[in-house]
């Protein structure tokens, strides 16, 4: 290695070393998921929009049972996971235990993690939810599959043929060059899911996301979600990601 890479190196690792003393480049999940450290729980971030704003494409009692109950048992079953691991560390060791609470640690994580990029990337239809990005994002999609309308193509499709419960995800992979975009999907909350990806956008193909209006018309509500996407945020979660 020359003087000179040694020398940028070094700039690299002190530049580093500053961000961890103060404010971390990428801090999105520590600020949205509602950890509080005076009480060592997780807490349900609200809404953050009435619940009928998105009407009417997905509709408000939809929203009030999906956040209300829904996230909210994502939550408590993360604090559960986490205070029995604690508990069982303390006590007798039992592995079956560990193994039944480790499996619960990750799948309420997920769903957690998973609703709160979820309502942070939705916007009515007054709110400029719908259409499509623009910018860097709408560059990257255009590079990466073709054209718009081949992602939302890929991206309906994936989320239509989830077998049971989960999930269809726009991701960054952060190990690629250039912020390079692929759609994925989630089995579940968790399960699928790939190191290194970075989801920006997901849409929840639970039936607690659409039963009460679409029933079983999965699709309808993937035609539906479309209008509701806020690729503003969407962007914003791309660059913080990718960098300018
Ligand atoms: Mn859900």
């Amino acid at each position: 290695m020359s003087a000179g890479a040694v020398a940028s190196a070094l700039a690299g690792a002190g530049a580093r070393g500053q961000e961890r003393q103060g404010k971390p480049v990428d801090d999105f999940w520590a600020q949205r998921l509602g950890y509080s450290a005076q009480k060592g729980v997780f807490e349900l971030p609200p809404l953050p929009f009435a619940p009928e704003a998105l009407e009417p494409h997905i509709d408000a009692q939809t929203m009030t049972l999906h956040h209300g109950r829904h996230h909210q048992a994502y939550v408590n079953g993360l604090n559960a996971a986490l205070k029995k691991l604690g508990e069982l560390r303390d006590g007798a060791i039992e592995p079956a235990l560990y193994r039944h609470w480790t499996r619960e640690l990750a799948f309420n994580a997920a769903g957690h993690a998973n609703h709160t990029l979820f309502w942070g990337t939705l916007a009515g239809p007054s709110a400029g939810g719908g259409g499509r990005p623009a910018g860097p994002l709408l560059s990257a999609i255009d590079r990466d599959f073709g054209s718009f309308e081949k992602f939302e193509g890929q991206f309906k499709a994936t989320a239509a043929a989830v077998e049971g419960n989960g999930w269809a995800w726009l991701v960054v992979h952060r190990a690629m060059p250039g912020g390079r975009l692929m759609v994925s999907a989630s089995e579940r909350q968790q399960d699928l899911y790939f190191w290194g990806s970075e989801p920006i956008l997901g849409v929840d193909v639970w039936e607690h996301a659409y039963y009460l209006k679409y029933q079983n018309r999965r699709s309808d509500y993937l035609g539906a979600f479309m209008n509701v996407i806020d690729w503003a945020a969407v962007s914003a979660r791309y660059a913080a990601i990718v960098g300018p």
